[in-house]
């Protein structure tokens, strides 16, 4: 029995997650669960950096506790983007920024100005978003921010927690991969892309492959947690490419679509496509692991839904998933759609709200009733995964037989449901822990207990419940998919 502890941060929370490997199944247990929630200070959004390194440290002690001081290495992973800067002693500069700070509004338009759109897209193969790591640095030196004058090196946030715990800077690939800034023919930073933007080339050094050894806890950690110095792995410390490594596919040829706060689809490719199709689609090329490329598209996925129930919650209303689901399916059907990628749903607003000021604009019913705005979105989401499915299929030149659904979203019955209908195909759900095996299964591979991605993604099969979804009411929802592109 090999054991492994992954650290999986997500939007709202993280937690600590050991493997136990007999060879033949994987088999996974919570040690630790935190909050991760952005602090609102002054006119910004932060990471809360060091209450994280210390909830990793509880994690550590909990996972010792447990009973699994036995445990061989560690990873990291979280979301791409977010950055923190050191200065030449290696102390932190400030506290990062979240991705959804307003401090990037309008900065990519700016960006334009300077170097072309398709120049961006040709030189990184990265969708534009506007908090991409490449506009949040243009923003703090438009805004002659001394810490970024200060800065002597840049670490995205689980490159930044492993710097913590082993001392050691070191860049990994798929996360590096979604600042914008990196050529992913080379896999390293496209350094005349950054100098045409004067953002400083020295903060910058060549990233290594996911499964690297990164170095070892330091003895001042270990003491402190009561563990040896453990390995630590720079895993694919991206969440997205840690969760497209668990996709239980059997063959190298399938679709997926990574459901969580947001929802990732596409499919895994071996080098990256940088047509103008694919600008003009704006899907993004990330980097994965073994070399392959993640050609994929973001769909703002459950954080719709999550904000509604923020927003209901502090009004006094909370629903059980259950409740959830009655309220869904006792709602009409069909009756108006959103765009889930509009601009208009990507800060924290009021999220009913906006939802019935965007079927207001576009002449649609209005939703009222919780039920009506929980089908309105469920509903959009799945139709829109077939607009993005059929976009990546155009682009790879292929049809997939159907969409294997991994991440939280993969427990939503009728999202998933919805999903199969209107694609008209299957759905195979599960795992729902894909990001947090993902990052087990890399520190296996790293250590040498599992060759390559089909090994571990067929221990994946062996070793998780996947439940299969097939297509209902086929015609209605074609129909309804007809009505949704005119909608959008
Ligand atoms: C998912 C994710 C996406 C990325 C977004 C912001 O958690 O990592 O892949 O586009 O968050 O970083």
């Amino acid at each position: 029995m090999v054991k492994a502890l992954a650290f999986d941060l997500g939007a709202s929370s993280g937690r600590a997650v050991v493997g136990q490997f007999d060879a033949d199944k994987l088999t996974i247990v919570d040690t630790h669960r935190f909050p991760n929630e952005p602090v609102h200070v002054l006119q910004h959004m932060h990471w809360d950096i060091l209450r994280l390194l210390h909830e990793i440290k509880q994690g550590l002690i909990q996972t010792r506790l447990k009973g699994h001081a036995d445990a061989q290495s560690i990873g990291i992973d979280t979301w791409g983007v977010d950055f923190g800067l050191l200065n030449t002693q290696g102390e932190l500069l400030g506290n990062p920024y979240h991705y959804r700070d307003g401090h990037t509004n309008g900065v990519m338009e700016q960006v334009f100005q300077q170097v072309p759109q398709a120049e961006i897209f040709q030189r990184t193969g990265i969708q534009f978003i506007s908090f991409n790591t490449i506009y949040q640095l243009v923003a703090l030196q438009r805004s002659a921010s001394s810490f970024l004058a200060q800065a002597d090196s840049l670490l995205l946030i689980p490159e930044l927690l492993r710097y913590f715990l082993t001392g050691k800077r070191l860049s990994e690939w798929t996360i590096a991969s979604t600042t914008q800034l990196c050529d992913p023919t080379t896999q390293n930073w496209d350094t005349s892309l950054l100098q045409k933007l004067d953002i400083p080339t020295r903060l910058f050094q060549s990233p290594v492959s996911p499964g690297t050894l990164a170095g070892t806890l330091l003895p001042a950690i270990s003491s402190e947690v009561g563990l040896p110095s453990l390995q630590v792995v720079a895993v694919a410390e991206h969440d997205t490419a840690s969760a497209v490594v668990a996709v239980p596919a059997a063959s190298p040829d399938f679709a997926y679509l990574s459901s969580g706060t947001w929802s990732l689809l596409g499919t895994e490719i071996s080098s990256p496509i940088l047509s103008a199709q694919a600008l003009q689609a704006n899907v993004t090329n990330e980097g994965g692991v073994n070399q392959t490329i993640r050609l994929l598209k973001n769909v703002t996925g459950l954080w719709l839904l999550q904000e509604c129930r923020r927003i209901w919650k502090n009004e006094g209303q909370q629903f059980t998933f259950e409740e959830e689901k009655k309220l869904t399916a006792g709602a009409p059907p069909f009756r108006s759609f959103i765009n889930p990628d509009h601009p208009m749903f990507m800060s924290p607003a009021h999220m009913p709200h906006q939802i019935q000021a965007y079927c207001q604009q576009t002449g649609q019913p209005v939703p009222q009733t919780e039920g009506e705005i929980f089908r309105c979105i469920i509903e959009s989401l799945a139709l829109r995964y077939r607009y993005v499915l059929e976009m990546i299929e155009n682009l790879v030149q292929k049809r997939f037989s159907g969409l294997h659904v991994v991440g939280g979203g993969s427990q939503n019955t009728i999202l998933c449901q919805y999903t199969a209908n209107a694609l008209g195909r299957k759905v195979w759900a599960g795992p729902v822990e894909a990001t947090a095996i993902g990052n087990l299964l890399v520190q296996y591979i790293s250590l040498g207990h599992l060759e390559n991605l089909q090994q571990a993604r067929s221990l994946v099969r062996r070793s998780f419940p996947i439940q299969t979804y097939e297509p209902l009411e086929v015609s209605q929802w074609e129909e309804a998919y007809v009505r949704f592109c005119q909608v959008i």
